[in-house]
């Protein structure tokens, strides 16, 4: 009676878990105007973001695209393994052809990972035109909660549950007054990288705020006015574009430069984002979802301190932190304990910009995004221990190594292997043959010219453990570099060691031997997203450790969006040996590829 009572439960639980949803979007090109000023934009069902897609662990999902754009896209489901579906992973020219305007395409994927993730265009940087929408993944009955290690009252973890189970998606995202195509232009004519945007979105609403120059300049930092040297941030908030020390030792042409990219700022007068919470369920779920192209937010709740209970998805160790730094493609999952005061009937929650200055007032961040007391806790990056505990493989059968920097022109990013720069400029790159590489995805032919390509691609054997190692190393073109923020597709892998200096070593068996202490094998984060940091003057290293496990063709890129349409990726043709047979659907062109 027992064991039939457990065998009963057990299929309900299958049933309940595994169901089928479809979901059938709209893409269209069209006027909006997030922050108050009208320009034409992707909308996704006639809003940006598009509609959040609320799941299930198990759930298999269909997701029916009709690209109604004058342009070719793709869509990626950020942190979406495509176990067994590598044919819906959405990347041009890697897992599927571009889809045309006017055609559909059915992207199919099973939700293997419980978390918050995102779905986001990948052709070029349609995701600036607006081309995003969240994605909440709900955890099975079986998966172990770390709530109780936030507060171990009972109550306390049935509210934390409650509040998790039904969380507010707050997606941020910049905005830009010039549509992607016009910004990529600028760059290369100017030949910039630009950092500078005209406002920041909260679920697809901002607001441009003019301050006094000299209110910027009060904010800035002291390495900022170093480097400003001088000069006056401009009106708009940013650092002055064509600063050799910022940009690299290249000639800029400053008149290509539209205003609008950098200098001028028009206030508008929008009503923020709001969030309706109820103080009688004591916590609330924040999971933020950072859709920015280049921007870097601080976040945090007026009087409120949040629990970070998971990072990228993945459940961790929670921290309590005053305040977040969000990279870009990055996910936050906070629980915040509302006070119960009658005097707070609205929570202030603040997105300052760390690269251009944002409008705000009191608080334990300024404008800039800069604590404003010694005592405020932000979080450790590099501690994101994955609850329950997980231990990655203690050595590897395979080390790759790659730099990261500009590569000939301000504009130009690279992901290339060492010790020679490679071209690695796989999509977007406009000295890329794309058509070429659009067309011949790597996926339908891991024998290609272009996949068994060193230069272009890593590839593994299905069951290897691999370590990736990126370096930065300043030179004239990298005198500095903004930090990147690293995403792998596909499954997910653990940062197991980061430092500053150089990396004279060619696995990490042998620096260990060295250096043990910039080392984790015990309870590294386990993650897709990965943030390279570039401090002035200064190589750096940071290696990830994964395992091979999904054959098919898959990518790495950094994420933000000027340096990924400039070539910073590399593809990783993973399972070379067990690689899947693509259905016939998949892999044809026009008409409804997928059905
Ligand atoms: C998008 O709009 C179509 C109608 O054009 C509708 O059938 C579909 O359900 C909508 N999709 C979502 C996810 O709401
Ligand atoms: C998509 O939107 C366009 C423009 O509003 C409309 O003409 C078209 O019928 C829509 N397509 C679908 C499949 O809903
Ligand atoms: C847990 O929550 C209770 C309120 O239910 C509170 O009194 C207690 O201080 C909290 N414990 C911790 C460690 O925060
Ligand atoms: C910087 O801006 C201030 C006004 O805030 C102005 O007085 C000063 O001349 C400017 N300096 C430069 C170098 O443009
Ligand atoms: C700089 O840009 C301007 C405006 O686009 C153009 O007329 C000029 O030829 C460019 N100068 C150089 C040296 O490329
Ligand atoms: C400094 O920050 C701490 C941490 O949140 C806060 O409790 C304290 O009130 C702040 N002090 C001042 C003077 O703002
Ligand atoms: C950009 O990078 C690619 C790939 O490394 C290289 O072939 C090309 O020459 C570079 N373009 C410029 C303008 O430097
Ligand atoms: C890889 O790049 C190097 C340096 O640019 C070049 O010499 C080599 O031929 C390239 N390899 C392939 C297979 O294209
Ligand atoms: C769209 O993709 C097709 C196929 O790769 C290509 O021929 C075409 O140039 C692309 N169109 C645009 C506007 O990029
Ligand atoms: C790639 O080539 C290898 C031998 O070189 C062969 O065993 C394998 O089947 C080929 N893969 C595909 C998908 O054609
Ligand atoms: C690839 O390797 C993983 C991990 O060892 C294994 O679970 C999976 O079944 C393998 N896939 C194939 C197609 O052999
Ligand atoms: C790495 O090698 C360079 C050049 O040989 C040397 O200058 C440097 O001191 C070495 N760094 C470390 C950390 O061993
Ligand atoms: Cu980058």
């Amino acid at each position: 009676m027992w064991s039939f009572l457990l065998l009963w439960l057990a299929v309900v639980v299958c049933l309940a878990v595994a169901k089928d949803v479809s979901f059938t979007i709209n893409l269209t090109w069209d006027y909006g105007s997030p922050d108050g000023f009208r320009r034409k934009m992707i909308l996704i069902n006639g809003t940006s973001p598009g509609p959040a897609l609320l799941l299930d662990q198990g759930d298999n999902v269909k997701f029916l695209v009709h690209n109604n754009l004058p342009s070719n896209t793709t869509i990626h489901f950020h942190g979406i393994t495509q176990l067994r579906t590598p044919w819906s992973d959405g990347v041009p020219g890697i897992s599927q052809k571009p889809i045309l305007p006017g055609e559909s395409f059915l992207y199919q994927w099973t939700a293997d990972d419980y978390g918050t993730y995102w779905y986001h265009g990948h052709y070029l940087s349609d995701i600036s035109d607006g081309l995003m929408g969240p994605i909440h993944v709900n955890p099975s009955p079986q998966q172990p909660l770390p709530y109780s290690l936030i507060n171990s009252s009972q109550a306390e973890v049935a509210a934390m549950a409650k509040a998790a189970a039904n969380p507010q998606l707050v997606m941020i995202s910049d905005w830009s007054h010039l549509d992607s195509a016009a910004v990529f232009q600028a760059e290369i004519d100017a030949n910039l990288d630009l950092y500078c945007t005209n406002s920041i979105l909260i679920n697809g609403r901002g607001k441009v705020s003019c301050l006094p120059i000299s209110t910027y300049m009060s904010l800035a930092a002291p390495s900022t006015l170093q480097a400003l040297n001088g000069r006056n941030i401009t009106a708009q908030g940013c650092s002055p574009p064509g600063i050799a020390e910022i940009e690299g030792n290249f000639q800029f042409n400053l008149s290509a430069l539209p205003p609008v990219l950098a200098y001028s700022c028009e206030a508008t007068n929008t009503t923020p984002s709001v969030f309706y919470v109820s103080r009688t369920d004591r916590w609330v779920s924040l999971n933020f979802i950072l859709g920015a192209s280049v921007q870097t937010p601080m976040v945090s709740i007026d009087d409120h301190d949040m629990w970070i209970y998971a990072a990228d998805g993945q459940f961790i160790q929670p921290q309590r932190v005053d305040g977040v730094l969000i990279f870009s493609a990055q996910r936050y999952s906070a629980l915040v304990r509302l006070k119960d005061k009658p005097s707070y009937d609205a929570y202030t929650v603040r997105f300052s910009n760390i690269d251009t200055i944002a409008p705000d007032s009191h608080a334990l961040f300024n404008q800039a995004g800069s604590a404003t007391n010694s005592s405020v806790v932000t979080l450790d990056m590099s501690s994101l221990a994955p609850y329950p505990a997980i231990k990655p493989a203690q050595d590897v059968d395979a080390t790759h190594i790659y730099k990261a920097g500009r590569d000939g022109a301000a504009w130009n990013w690279t992901l290339s292997a060492s010790p020679i720069p490679l071209p690695s400029a796989l999509l977007g790159n406009m000295s890329y043959p794309m058509s070429m590489t659009e067309d011949y995805p790597l996926l339908f032919d891991p024998n290609s010219t272009a996949a068994v390509n060193p230069n272009l691609t890593i590839r593994t054997l299905n069951g290897t453990w691999v370590d990736i190692i990126v370096l930065t190393d300043p030179g004239s073109q990298n005198p500095t570099q903004p930090p990147h923020s690293f995403h792998k597709h596909s499954n997910k892998f653990f940062i197991i060691g980061s430092g500053t200096g150089a990396f004279n070593y060619t696995s990490v068996k042998e620096a260990m031997q060295e250096q043990p202490e910039s080392f984790n094998l015990d309870n590294p984060p386990l993650s897709r997203q990965f943030r390279v940091k570039c401090p002035p003057g200064m190589p750096t290293w940071i290696v990830i450790r994964y395992q091979s496990m999904n054959p098919g063709a898959f990518i790495l890129h950094c994420h933000i969006q000027p340096h990924f349409a400039g070539g910073m990726a590399m593809a990783m043709l993973d399972g070379v040996d067990k690689w899947p047979a693509i259905p016939a659907a998949y892999r044809t062109n026009g008409g409804a590829t997928g059905m």
